[in-house]
C-alpha cells in the first residue's frame, strides 16, 4: 500500500447494533492488527456510529432539526459516538498506528443535512506527516436546521475528492451490495434504479445502504471509484487484492 487510502469501517461492524453502544472490542483489534501490517503510504479512516449514536440521534430527532431550549441532544448524541472514536484510535494506537481522532462537529458546517464546509487542510497535512486521522459520523451545526445528523458516508464522498484519495473502501458487515442474495460486482447511476436493496432493522438515521450507495454514487461522479466490501477484506483492500466486493463505479 503505497497511495492515499481511505478506509470507512461501519458502525454495524464495530458495534453490536442491537445494544446501547456496544463497542465490539474484538472486531476492532483484528481491524487494528490488518491495518498495521498492511499500512505503508498514507491512510484516512472513518467510521460509522452504529449502537454510539444512531440510538440518540434518532431520540432526540437531531435529524429533525434543532431549536433553542431542546439542544441538549447535540452533546449527548456527540458524546457517544466520540467513545466510540476513542476505542477505535486507542486499538489503532495499541497495534504502532499513529492514529488521532478528528471530530466533525468541531471542524464542518452543513446546510439542510449536506456538509458545506470541512476543514481539510490540517488532515492533508497529517497524512504527509504519516498520521492517521480517524473521523466518524457526527452531529453537526446546520445553517437551515440547528443541527443535523452526517453519515461516515457522506465525510467519504465530501473529503476523497478534497484529498485525492487514489482509492476508496468501505467495510461492512456484509459481502457487498446484495441483490436477491447475491453480491453485486458493478453499481452504476445507469444500474441502481433496478436493484432491489433491502434496508436494515436496526437504527440508522442516516438511510442504510441505500443512503450509502447514494453518497458513493456522488463520489464516482466526482471521478473516484470506490468498492463495499466484508471487514475481513480490509488486508485485500489495503494491498490492491480483489475484495470480492462491490464496485461502485461510472462505467459497468
Ligand atoms: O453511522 C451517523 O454516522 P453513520 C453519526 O456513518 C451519528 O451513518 C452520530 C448518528
Amino acid at each position: 500500500m503505497s497511495d492515499r487510502l481511505m478506509l470507512k469501517v461501519g458502525g454495524s461492524v464495530i458495534t453490536d447494533k442491537s445494544g446501547d453502544c456496544t463497542i465490539n472490542h474484538q472486531q476492532l483489534e483484528s481491524i487494528a492488527v490488518s491495518i498495521a501490517r498492511a499500512i505503508d503510504g498514507e491512510l484516512l479512516v472513518v467510521h460509522g456510529a452504529g449502537s454510539c449514536g444512531h440510538p440518540e440521534a434518532k431520540q432526540y430527532r437531531i435529524n429533525e432539526g434543532v431549536t433553542r431550549g431542546y439542544a441538549e441532544g447535540i452533546s449527548i448524541t456527540h458524546y457517544a459516538v466520540s467513545k466510540l472514536n476513542i476505542a477505535v484510535v486507542t486499538a489503532l494506537r495499541e497495534q504502532g498506528i499513529d492514529a488521532i481522532g478528528i471530530h466533525p462537529l468541531h471542524v464542518a458546517y452543513a446546510n439542510d443535512r449536506k456538509l458545506v464546509s470541512f476543514e481539510y487542510r490540517q488532515l492533508d497535512q497529517m497524512l504527509k506527516l504519516g498520521m492517521v486521522p480517524v473521523i466518524h459520523g457526527d452531529v453537526v451545526m446546520d445553517h437551515k436546521r440547528g443541527s443535523c445528523i452526517i453519515s461516515g458516508d457522506q465525510i467519504v464522498r465530501y473529503l476523497a475528492p478534497l484529498l485525492g484519495m487514489h482509492r476508496v473502501g468501505l467495510a461492512t458487515d456484509v459481502p457487498g451490495v446484495l441483490d436477491g442474495g447475491a453480491v453485486v460486482p458493478v453499481i452504476t447511476p445507469a444500474s441502481v434504479p433496478s436493484l432491489q436493496i433491502g434496508s436494515s432493522s436496526h437504527t440508522d438515521v442516516t438511510g442504510g445502504m441505500k443512503g450509502k450507495i447514494n453518497e458513493l454514487l456522488d463520489l464516482a461522479k466526482a471521478g473516484i471509484e470506490s468498492e463495499i466490501f466484508h471487514v475481513s477484506h480490509i488486508s485485500d483492500f489495503l494491498f490492491g487484492r480483489d475484495c470480492s466486493g462491490t464496485k461502485v463505479s461510472m462505467k459497468g
